[in-house]
Protein backbone atom coordinates (compact mmCIF):
# COMPACT_ATOMS: atom_id res chain seq x y z
CA UNK A 1 0.00 0.00 0.00
CA UNK A 2 1.35 3.49 -0.45
CA UNK A 3 0.95 5.94 1.52
CA UNK A 4 -0.22 8.38 -1.60
CA UNK A 5 -3.39 10.69 0.28
CA UNK A 6 -2.09 10.38 3.50
CA UNK A 7 -1.86 13.49 5.81
CA UNK A 8 0.14 14.03 8.86
CA UNK A 9 -0.29 17.80 9.55
CA UNK A 10 -3.36 17.39 11.51
CA UNK A 11 -4.63 20.13 13.33
CA UNK A 12 -6.33 20.23 16.99
CA UNK A 13 -8.80 22.35 15.08
CA UNK A 14 -9.67 20.47 12.21
CA UNK A 15 -10.10 17.59 14.25
CA UNK A 16 -12.44 19.22 16.57
CA UNK A 17 -14.42 20.30 13.71
CA UNK A 18 -14.57 16.39 12.98
CA UNK A 19 -15.57 15.88 16.34
CA UNK A 20 -18.58 18.42 16.13
CA UNK A 21 -19.69 17.42 13.20
CA UNK A 22 -23.36 15.84 13.04
CA UNK A 23 -23.29 12.77 13.67
CA UNK A 24 -24.93 11.27 10.51
CA UNK A 25 -22.17 13.46 8.55
CA UNK A 26 -19.43 11.88 10.48
CA UNK A 27 -21.13 8.49 10.21
CA UNK A 28 -21.47 8.90 6.63
CA UNK A 29 -18.07 10.44 5.87
CA UNK A 30 -16.43 7.69 7.92
CA UNK A 31 -17.78 4.84 6.16
CA UNK A 32 -17.19 6.75 2.82
CA UNK A 33 -13.40 6.70 3.94
CA UNK A 34 -13.83 3.01 5.04
CA UNK A 35 -15.37 1.46 1.62
CA UNK A 36 -12.46 3.71 -0.03
CA UNK A 37 -9.81 1.46 1.53
CA UNK A 38 -11.52 -2.03 3.46
CA UNK A 39 -13.89 -4.50 2.41
CA UNK A 40 -16.82 -3.09 4.74
CA UNK A 41 -18.02 -6.76 5.38
CA UNK A 42 -14.62 -7.52 6.93
CA UNK A 43 -13.11 -7.71 10.54
CA UNK A 44 -9.90 -8.98 10.93
CA UNK A 45 -9.87 -10.50 14.63
CA UNK A 46 -7.32 -11.16 16.84
CA UNK A 47 -6.90 -13.15 20.62
CA UNK A 48 -5.33 -11.68 23.56
CA UNK A 49 -3.61 -14.01 26.18
CA UNK A 50 -1.62 -12.57 29.54
CA UNK A 51 1.45 -14.16 29.80
CA UNK A 52 1.90 -12.67 33.04
CA UNK A 53 -0.85 -10.96 35.52
CA UNK A 54 -0.64 -8.29 38.10
CA UNK A 55 1.96 -6.69 40.15
CA UNK A 56 3.09 -3.99 37.99
CA UNK A 57 5.29 -1.23 39.33
CA UNK A 58 3.25 1.35 37.09
CA UNK A 59 0.59 3.36 38.35
CA UNK A 60 -1.91 3.38 35.30
CA UNK A 61 -5.51 4.67 36.68
CA UNK A 62 -7.11 2.34 34.65
CA UNK A 63 -5.27 -1.03 35.05
CA UNK A 64 -6.48 -3.55 37.15
CA UNK A 65 -2.68 -4.63 37.03
CA UNK A 66 -1.12 -2.37 38.70
CA UNK A 67 0.29 -2.65 42.35
CA UNK A 68 0.00 0.33 43.55
CA UNK A 69 -4.35 -0.58 43.67
CA UNK A 70 -6.24 -3.37 45.38
CA UNK A 71 -8.25 -4.64 42.52
CA UNK A 72 -8.43 -8.51 44.31
CA UNK A 73 -6.85 -9.40 40.89
CA UNK A 74 -4.96 -12.94 41.31
CA UNK A 75 -1.83 -12.58 40.36
CA UNK A 76 0.39 -15.00 38.05
CA UNK A 77 4.10 -15.85 37.15
CA UNK A 78 5.39 -15.84 33.78
CA UNK A 79 3.50 -18.45 31.85
CA UNK A 80 5.49 -21.40 30.10
CA UNK A 81 6.39 -20.95 26.70
CA UNK A 82 4.55 -24.61 25.87
CA UNK A 83 1.60 -23.29 27.60
CA UNK A 84 0.70 -19.96 25.65
CA UNK A 85 1.93 -21.59 22.12
CA UNK A 86 -0.66 -24.14 23.36
CA UNK A 87 -3.24 -21.59 23.74
CA UNK A 88 -2.33 -20.01 20.55
CA UNK A 89 -3.24 -23.10 18.58
CA UNK A 90 -6.40 -23.09 19.88
CA UNK A 91 -6.90 -19.33 19.54
CA UNK A 92 -6.34 -20.35 15.60
CA UNK A 93 -8.56 -22.80 15.59
CA UNK A 94 -11.52 -21.11 16.61
CA UNK A 95 -10.31 -18.28 14.08
CA UNK A 96 -7.88 -15.69 15.48
CA UNK A 97 -5.25 -14.62 12.62
CA UNK A 98 -2.83 -12.69 15.06
CA UNK A 99 -1.97 -13.89 18.92
CA UNK A 100 -1.44 -11.24 21.03
CA UNK A 101 0.47 -11.48 24.54
CA UNK A 102 0.69 -9.32 27.27
CA UNK A 103 2.71 -8.31 30.03
CA UNK A 104 2.20 -6.71 32.76
CA UNK A 105 5.78 -5.23 33.20
CA UNK A 106 7.02 -1.55 32.47
CA UNK A 107 8.78 -3.29 30.43
CA UNK A 108 10.92 -6.78 29.44
CA UNK A 109 14.24 -7.60 31.77
CA UNK A 110 16.14 -9.97 31.78
CA UNK A 111 15.50 -14.28 31.29
CA UNK A 112 12.00 -13.14 31.45
CA UNK A 113 12.82 -11.33 28.05
CA UNK A 114 14.44 -14.49 26.88
CA UNK A 115 10.99 -16.34 27.71
CA UNK A 116 9.31 -13.45 26.04
CA UNK A 117 11.38 -14.22 22.97
CA UNK A 118 11.02 -18.09 23.05
CA UNK A 119 6.88 -17.29 23.12
CA UNK A 120 7.11 -15.22 19.95
CA UNK A 121 9.12 -17.66 18.01
CA UNK A 122 6.62 -20.57 18.77
CA UNK A 123 3.21 -18.83 17.67
CA UNK A 124 5.14 -17.91 14.65
CA UNK A 125 5.66 -21.41 13.77
CA UNK A 126 1.98 -22.13 13.98
CA UNK A 127 1.65 -19.40 10.65
CA UNK A 128 -0.33 -17.04 13.45
CA UNK A 129 0.63 -13.33 13.15
CA UNK A 130 2.51 -12.50 16.63
CA UNK A 131 1.86 -9.25 18.02
CA UNK A 132 3.45 -8.40 21.93
CA UNK A 133 2.63 -5.34 24.78
CA UNK A 134 5.16 -5.56 27.04
CA UNK A 135 5.99 -2.27 27.98
CA UNK A 136 8.67 0.72 27.17
CA UNK A 137 11.27 -1.30 25.17
CA UNK A 138 14.90 0.15 24.03
CA UNK A 139 16.54 -0.08 20.69
CA UNK A 140 18.12 -3.82 21.03
CA UNK A 141 14.94 -5.18 22.69
CA UNK A 142 12.75 -3.81 19.63
CA UNK A 143 15.24 -5.33 17.31
CA UNK A 144 15.15 -8.68 18.82
CA UNK A 145 11.79 -8.83 18.79
CA UNK A 146 11.44 -8.45 14.94
CA UNK A 147 14.41 -11.19 14.93
CA UNK A 148 12.14 -13.46 16.78
CA UNK A 149 9.46 -12.97 14.23
CA UNK A 150 7.34 -10.25 15.58
CA UNK A 151 4.96 -8.50 13.68
CA UNK A 152 3.03 -6.08 15.62
CA UNK A 153 4.11 -4.69 18.58
CA UNK A 154 1.14 -2.89 21.06
CA UNK A 155 2.04 0.24 23.08
CA UNK A 156 -0.77 3.10 23.60
CA UNK A 157 -0.66 6.29 24.14
CA UNK A 158 -3.87 6.20 25.90
CA UNK A 159 -5.24 9.70 25.91
CA UNK A 160 -3.66 12.99 25.15
CA UNK A 161 -0.38 14.42 26.02
CA UNK A 162 -2.15 17.29 28.60
CA UNK A 163 -4.30 14.68 30.46
CA UNK A 164 -1.66 12.10 30.48
CA UNK A 165 -0.10 13.34 33.62
CA UNK A 166 -3.68 13.07 35.81
CA UNK A 167 -3.84 9.45 34.56
CA UNK A 168 -0.25 7.86 35.00
CA UNK A 169 2.90 9.45 37.03
CA UNK A 170 5.20 6.67 36.92
CA UNK A 171 6.20 7.49 33.45
CA UNK A 172 5.70 10.63 30.63
CA UNK A 173 3.81 10.63 27.35
CA UNK A 174 7.22 10.97 26.21
CA UNK A 175 8.40 8.03 27.31
CA UNK A 176 5.62 6.13 25.38
CA UNK A 177 6.78 8.19 21.59
CA UNK A 178 9.87 7.10 22.63
CA UNK A 179 9.75 3.39 22.51
CA UNK A 180 7.01 3.58 19.74
CA UNK A 181 9.89 5.39 17.55
CA UNK A 182 12.04 2.12 17.98
CA UNK A 183 9.62 0.22 17.12
CA UNK A 184 8.62 1.27 14.58
CA UNK A 185 12.51 2.13 13.49
CA UNK A 186 12.94 -1.66 14.01
CA UNK A 187 10.38 -2.32 11.05
CA UNK A 188 7.42 -3.50 13.44
CA UNK A 189 4.54 -3.09 13.18
CA UNK A 190 2.62 -0.49 15.17
CA UNK A 191 -0.42 -0.79 16.90
CA UNK A 192 -1.32 2.29 19.02
CA UNK A 193 -4.33 3.71 20.13
CA UNK A 194 -5.88 4.62 23.33
CA UNK A 195 -8.61 4.46 26.19
CA UNK A 196 -11.91 6.76 25.74
CA UNK A 197 -13.34 7.05 29.48
CA UNK A 198 -10.78 8.76 31.38
CA UNK A 199 -12.50 11.93 32.10
CA UNK A 200 -10.62 13.27 29.56
CA UNK A 201 -12.46 15.91 27.27
CA UNK A 202 -13.94 16.26 23.52
CA UNK A 203 -10.31 18.32 22.98
CA UNK A 204 -8.09 15.27 24.16
CA UNK A 205 -9.42 13.12 22.45
CA UNK A 206 -8.65 15.29 19.46
CA UNK A 207 -5.19 15.67 20.82
CA UNK A 208 -4.88 11.64 21.19
CA UNK A 209 -5.58 11.01 17.75
CA UNK A 210 -3.90 13.51 16.66
CA UNK A 211 -0.62 12.42 18.06
CA UNK A 212 -1.31 9.17 16.40
CA UNK A 213 -2.00 10.16 12.77
CA UNK A 214 0.49 12.70 12.95
CA UNK A 215 3.24 10.48 13.56
CA UNK A 216 6.17 9.30 10.63
CA UNK A 217 3.50 6.90 9.84
CA UNK A 218 0.31 5.86 10.84
CA UNK A 219 -0.38 3.12 13.06
CA UNK A 220 -1.23 -0.10 11.30
CA UNK A 221 -3.48 -0.50 13.73
CA UNK A 222 -5.31 1.53 16.13
CA UNK A 223 -7.41 0.33 19.48
CA UNK A 224 -10.10 2.60 20.84
CA UNK A 225 -10.59 0.93 24.50
CA UNK A 226 -13.54 1.56 26.27
CA UNK A 227 -12.72 1.99 30.21
CA UNK A 228 -13.90 -0.77 31.86
CA UNK A 229 -14.48 0.92 35.22
CA UNK A 230 -12.18 -1.82 37.65
CA UNK A 231 -12.90 -1.65 41.24
CA UNK A 232 -10.17 -0.50 43.69
CA UNK A 233 -8.83 1.89 41.37
CA UNK A 234 -8.57 5.27 40.87
CA UNK A 235 -10.71 5.48 38.01
CA UNK A 236 -13.06 2.93 39.64
CA UNK A 237 -16.29 5.24 40.02
CA UNK A 238 -15.14 7.51 36.51
CA UNK A 239 -18.25 8.46 34.57
CA UNK A 240 -19.39 6.46 31.12
CA UNK A 241 -18.80 8.00 28.27
CA UNK A 242 -21.99 8.99 25.95
CA UNK A 243 -21.88 5.80 23.44
CA UNK A 244 -22.02 8.49 20.62
CA UNK A 245 -18.90 10.40 21.69
CA UNK A 246 -17.17 7.04 21.53
CA UNK A 247 -18.52 6.18 18.48
CA UNK A 248 -17.36 9.33 17.49
CA UNK A 249 -13.73 8.90 18.07
CA UNK A 250 -14.04 5.77 16.12
CA UNK A 251 -15.24 8.01 13.18
CA UNK A 252 -12.69 10.26 13.58
CA UNK A 253 -9.77 7.80 13.77
CA UNK A 254 -11.07 6.08 10.46
CA UNK A 255 -10.86 9.66 8.66
CA UNK A 256 -7.86 10.64 9.97
CA UNK A 257 -6.00 7.42 9.59
CA UNK A 258 -8.12 5.89 6.03
CA UNK A 259 -5.74 3.06 5.26
CA UNK A 260 -5.09 1.87 9.82
CA UNK A 261 -7.45 -0.94 10.57
CA UNK A 262 -9.22 0.85 13.82
CA UNK A 263 -9.94 -2.12 16.77
CA UNK A 264 -12.91 -1.76 18.81
CA UNK A 265 -11.03 -2.76 22.08
CA UNK A 266 -11.43 -3.10 25.41
CA UNK A 267 -15.60 -2.50 26.74
CA UNK A 268 -17.62 -4.83 24.43
CA UNK A 269 -18.89 -6.95 27.16
CA UNK A 270 -20.89 -3.69 28.52
CA UNK A 271 -22.11 -2.24 24.99
CA UNK A 272 -25.28 -3.37 22.93
CA UNK A 273 -24.83 -5.09 19.71
CA UNK A 274 -26.66 -2.18 18.72
CA UNK A 275 -23.72 -0.20 19.48
CA UNK A 276 -21.16 -2.50 18.30
CA UNK A 277 -22.71 -2.39 14.93
CA UNK A 278 -22.56 1.50 15.00
CA UNK A 279 -18.71 1.30 15.65
CA UNK A 280 -18.44 -1.06 12.43
CA UNK A 281 -20.45 1.54 10.64
CA UNK A 282 -18.01 4.42 11.65
CA UNK A 283 -15.00 2.16 10.59
CA UNK A 284 -13.76 -0.13 13.49
CA UNK A 285 -12.46 -3.24 11.80
CA UNK A 286 -10.68 -5.25 14.18
CA UNK A 287 -11.70 -7.17 17.33
CA UNK A 288 -10.35 -9.44 20.14
CA UNK A 289 -12.06 -12.22 19.97
CA UNK A 290 -12.79 -14.83 23.17
CA UNK A 291 -14.32 -14.26 26.54
CA UNK A 292 -11.25 -12.57 27.79
CA UNK A 293 -9.25 -9.61 27.17
CA UNK A 294 -5.90 -10.01 29.55
CA UNK A 295 -7.94 -9.71 32.98
CA UNK A 296 -11.02 -8.34 31.88
CA UNK A 297 -14.40 -9.67 30.41
CA UNK A 298 -14.98 -9.44 26.79
CA UNK A 299 -17.67 -11.13 24.98
CA UNK A 300 -20.41 -13.57 26.13
CA UNK A 301 -19.28 -16.93 24.33
CA UNK A 302 -21.26 -17.15 21.09
CA UNK A 303 -22.32 -13.72 21.14
CA UNK A 304 -19.52 -12.46 18.37
CA UNK A 305 -20.41 -15.30 15.83
CA UNK A 306 -24.26 -14.57 16.30
CA UNK A 307 -23.90 -10.92 15.94
CA UNK A 308 -21.46 -11.92 12.62
CA UNK A 309 -23.64 -13.57 11.34
CA UNK A 310 -26.49 -11.07 11.46
CA UNK A 311 -24.98 -8.35 10.38
CA UNK A 312 -23.22 -10.90 7.19
CA UNK A 313 -19.97 -9.76 8.82
CA UNK A 314 -16.91 -12.03 7.88
CA UNK A 315 -13.62 -13.04 9.48
CA UNK A 316 -10.58 -11.65 7.41
N1 LIG B 1 2.02 -3.12 30.39
C1 LIG B 1 1.96 -2.84 29.01
C2 LIG B 1 1.61 -1.40 28.71
O1 LIG B 1 0.98 -0.76 29.55
O2 LIG B 1 1.95 -0.96 27.62
C3 LIG B 1 1.01 -3.74 28.25
C4 LIG B 1 -0.31 -4.17 28.85
S1 LIG B 1 -1.50 -2.87 29.17
C5 LIG B 1 -2.71 -3.74 30.11
C6 LIG B 1 -2.22 -2.58 27.58
C7 LIG B 1 -3.28 -1.55 27.43
O3 LIG B 1 -4.49 -2.03 27.98
C8 LIG B 1 -3.10 -0.21 28.12
O4 LIG B 1 -2.25 0.63 27.42
C9 LIG B 1 -4.52 0.32 28.12
O5 LIG B 1 -4.77 1.08 26.97
C10 LIG B 1 -5.38 -0.94 28.12
N2 LIG B 1 -6.15 -1.08 29.37
C11 LIG B 1 -5.69 -1.48 30.56
N3 LIG B 1 -6.67 -1.47 31.49
C12 LIG B 1 -7.80 -1.08 30.87
C13 LIG B 1 -9.15 -0.85 31.30
N4 LIG B 1 -9.52 -1.05 32.55
N5 LIG B 1 -10.05 -0.45 30.39
C14 LIG B 1 -9.67 -0.25 29.10
N6 LIG B 1 -8.41 -0.42 28.64
C15 LIG B 1 -7.48 -0.83 29.51
C1 LIG C 1 -5.44 -2.59 23.80
O1 LIG C 1 -5.46 -1.43 23.36
N1 LIG C 1 -6.40 -3.14 24.54
C2 LIG C 1 -6.04 -4.47 24.93
C3 LIG C 1 -4.70 -4.71 24.20
N2 LIG C 1 -4.46 -3.44 23.59
C4 LIG C 1 -3.54 -5.19 24.94
C5 LIG C 1 -6.01 -4.68 26.41
C6 LIG C 1 -7.29 -4.26 27.11
C7 LIG C 1 -7.13 -4.58 28.56
C8 LIG C 1 -8.41 -4.46 29.30
C9 LIG C 1 -8.28 -4.77 30.73
C10 LIG C 1 -7.86 -6.18 31.05
O2 LIG C 1 -8.27 -7.15 30.38
O3 LIG C 1 -7.11 -6.35 32.01
FE1 LIG D 1 1.27 -1.96 34.05
FE2 LIG D 1 0.46 -1.79 31.53
FE3 LIG D 1 -1.32 -1.93 33.54
FE4 LIG D 1 0.09 0.28 33.23
S1 LIG D 1 -1.39 -0.57 31.77
S2 LIG D 1 -0.26 -0.79 35.16
S3 LIG D 1 2.04 -0.54 32.50
S4 LIG D 1 0.10 -3.51 32.92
Amino acid sequence: MTDAGLRYDWTVDEVEALFAKPFMDLIFEAQTVHRANFDPNKIQISRLISIKTGSCPEDCSYCPQSAHYATGLEKEKLMAVEEVVESARKAKEEGASRFCMGAAWRGPKGEDFEVAVAMIEGVKALGMETCATFGLLDKFQANRLKEAGLDYYNHNVDTSPEHYKEVITTRTFQDRLDTLDVVRDAGLHVCSGGIVGLGEGRTDRAKMLLTLANMPKHPDSVPINLLIPIAGTPLADAERPDSFDFIRTIAVARIIMPKSFVRLSAGREGMTEEMQALCFLAGANSIFCGEKLLTAKNAKPGQDKSLFGRLGLKPM
